[in-house]
C-alpha cells in the first residue's frame, strides 16, 4: 500500500508567515503589557495569542472576516486618551520616530493590537493546524485576505475610539500625499466620530533633501479637507511640523532647515 499523502499547502505569490509567529506575538505581549505598559494585564496573553491563532488557522486565507478577528478584538479594551491619536499614510518610519520620541502620542502600533502585529506576515492553509511558512497571498491578491481584513478591523476601532484633536501625518514627497483609497483615506477617516472628534490637524512632512512644496495647499490636501468639512469636523494643516521635522534633522543635522530659529 502506498503512504497516505500529506495534502500540499495552497501556493500563494506573498512571502510566507514569519518565522517563530507564535513566540514573536506572545512575546511582544508579554513585553508590552509587562514592560512596556503595565497595568493592561499580561494575564490575558495566553489567551490572546489563542484568539490571534483561531482567526486564521486552517482556513483559507483570502477567506477570512471581519468576524473572525472579533473574538481577539474583545479581549483587548484599551482606550488612547483624548488629543493623542496620530494617524499616519506612506509615512510610517518618522510617523513611528516621533511617537517613540514624543512619548505621550499613540500611533495604532503603540496600541496592544497594532502592537503585536506590525512587521509581521501570516496566513493559514485549510489543509494545516499550522502557519503557511512557505507562502501567503500579496494584499492584492484577494479582497478578504488574512492580513488585510485584521489591519482594517483593528484600523476602525482605533478611529472609532479617538477623541478630541486627532493628528495624521501624510508624506509630501509624494504627488499625492492622500489617497482615498489608503486604510486612512477608506476605513479611519470614515470612522472618526464627528461628535467626539472636533479637529483633524495634518502634518505635511516632506524628505529633508527633497525640495520645499506647500503640499497643504495642493489638491491632494484640499481633497482631503472636503471631506473632513463634509464630516463635520474643523481641518488644520501644517507642512513639515517642526517637532517632527527635528526627528528627521536628526539624521541631517546639516540641512539648513535644521539650524534654530532662535
Ligand atoms: O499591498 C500591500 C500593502 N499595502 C499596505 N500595506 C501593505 N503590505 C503589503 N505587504 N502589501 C501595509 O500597510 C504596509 O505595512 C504599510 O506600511 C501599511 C500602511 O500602508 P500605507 O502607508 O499605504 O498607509 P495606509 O493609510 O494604508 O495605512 C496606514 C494607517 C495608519 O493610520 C495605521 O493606523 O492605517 C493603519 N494601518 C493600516 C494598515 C497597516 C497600519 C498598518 C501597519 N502597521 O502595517
Amino acid at each position: 500500500r502506498s503512504p497516505t499523502p500529506t495534502p500540499e499547502a495552497l501556493a500563494w505569490n506573498g512571502t510566507g508567515s514569519t518565522r517563530n509567529l507564535f513566540a514573536i506575538v506572545l512575546g511582544r505581549c508579554y513585553t508590552y503589557t509587562q514592560l512596556l505598559r503595565p497595568g493592561l494585564g499580561s494575564e490575558a496573553c495566553p489567551k490572546i495569542l489563542d484568539a490571534f491563532k483561531s482567526a486564521f488557522i486552517s482556513k483559507n486565507p483570502c477567506d477570512i472576516m471581519k468576524e473572525d478577528y472579533q473574538p481577539l478584538v474583545d479581549l483587548v479594551n484599551q482606550t488612547v486618551p483624548c488629543n493623542k491619536s496620530l494617524f499616519w499614510s506612506k509615512s510610517k518610519e518618522l510617523a513611528h520616530q516621533y511617537s517613540w520620541v514624543q512619548g505621550g502620542m499613540f500611533t495604532l502600533e503603540d496600541t496592544l493590537l497594532g502592537y503585536l502585529a506590525d512587521d509581521l506576515t501570516w496566513c493559514g492553509d485549510p489543509s494545516s493546524v499550522e502557519p503557511n511558512y512557505q507562502s501567503c497571498p500579496r494584499w492584492n491578491e484577494c479582497l478578504n485576505h488574512t492580513g488585510s481584513v485584521f489591519w482594517k478591523v483593528i484600523s476602525q476601532k482605533f478611529a472609532e475610539s479617538a477623541c478630541g484633536v486627532v493628528q495624521v501625518m501624510l508624506n509630501g514627497s509624494l504627488s499625492k500625499p492622500f489617497h482615498k483609497s489608503s486604510t486612512f483615506g477608506s476605513v479611519e477617516l470614515f470612522s472618526l466620530d464627528p461628535r467626539k472628534v472636533h479637529t483633524l490637524q495634518a502634518w505635511v512632512m516632506h524628505d529633508i533633501r527633497g525640495n520645499y512644496s506647500d503640499s497643504c495647499s495642493g489638491p491632494s490636501i484640499r481633497e482631503l479637507e472636503s471631506i473632513v468639512n463634509k464630516r463635520n469636523i474643523t481641518f488644520t494643516c501644517q507642512n513639515n511640523y517642526r517637532p517632527a521635522r527635528l526627528v528627521q534633522c536628526v539624521k541631517n543635522i546639516e540641512h539648513s532647515s535644521c539650524a534654530s530659529k532662535i
